[in-house]
């Protein structure tokens, strides 16, 4: 039986994602109760072959792919991920060494040390020092009260971790960035208790930022953000 399934989407991760499964080989191993699976989501450079390539030579847990054809973003490569996905609790994080593949467990430990495990929403807390970045995040927090009078915090940090019957909550979830909002606000909202574990946001190793690669472009992504938590805040539960 499949306790938990790790969503990973990755958009043009190919240089270093031997070294990502490398890291989950070493995090997962032994664990038959846990299945990962990796989104090839309508990368343009070698993703896809690397994915095949990693599959083929197999894993002590379960191991999964999911393609995409043509990018549409980072939440319907998740959402693809979470249509296949057949675990009892469902997580995704980032798929660019910037989240360390044991955070997932350690964040499932907690959740399970729970009480209630079913009624929890796990998250990551960066507690690194991250700059202007991390003035946005707590520019971020405050908006989400301001607006939603809920406190999101941290909401972009990984890995994020529930059971399986907050989907049936997901009415009409954002096929973007806005995922990490909608699936953090659905589980408050539903009355989830929020279980957080401080984590390491690591500097990334290859490739780039696909939004922080400027000041405009990041703030383009807070600009987006917060049309989101509008969206929210009009639309509610009917989304
Ligand atoms: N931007 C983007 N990222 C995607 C998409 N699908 C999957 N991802 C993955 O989402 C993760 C986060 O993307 P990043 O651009 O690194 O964003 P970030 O980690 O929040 O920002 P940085 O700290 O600047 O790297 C990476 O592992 C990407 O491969 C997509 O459609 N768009
Ligand atoms: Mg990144």
């Amino acid at each position: 039986m499949i306790r938990l399934s790790i969503i990973l989407p990755c958009y043009n991760e190919g240089e270093t994602l031997g070294a990502l499964v490398d890291g989950y080989r070493r995090a997962l191993a032994g664990r038959g109760d846990v299945e990962l699976i990796l989104v090839d989501n309508g990368s343009t450079d070698d993703t896809a072959r690397q994915i095949a390539r990693e599959i083929a030579t197999g894993a002590s847990f379960v191991f999964e792919s999911v393609s995409v054809p043509h990018n549409r973003g980072y939440g319907h490569g998740i959402l693809c991920g979470l249509a296949k996905a057949r675990g009892s609790f469902l997580a995704w994080s980032h798929a660019d060494l910037q989240c360390p593949p044991a955070d997932v467990i350690r964040l499932f430990d907690a959740v399970l040390a729970h009480p209630e495990p079913h009624n929890c929403f796990g998250k990551g807390h960066r507690v690194n020092d991250r700059g202007r970045a991390g003035l946005l995040t707590r520019l971020q927090t405050l908006l989400s009260q301001l607006l939603l009078g809920q406190r999101l915090v941290e909401i972009n940090a990984q890995p994020k971790l529930f059971h399986r019957s907050l989907l049936n909550r997901f009415h009409r979830p954002p096929i973007g960035y806005e995922l990490d909002i909608y699936a953090y606000y659905k589980a408050v909202r539903a009355g989830l208790s929020v279980v957080s574990i401080p984590v390491q946001f690591l500097e990334r190793q290859a490739g780039r930022s696909k939004w922080a690669f400027s000041l405009p472009s990041r703030l383009r992504f807070m600009a987006r953000n917060l049309w989101y938590l509008l969206t929210l805040r009009l639309n509610g539960e009917r989304i």
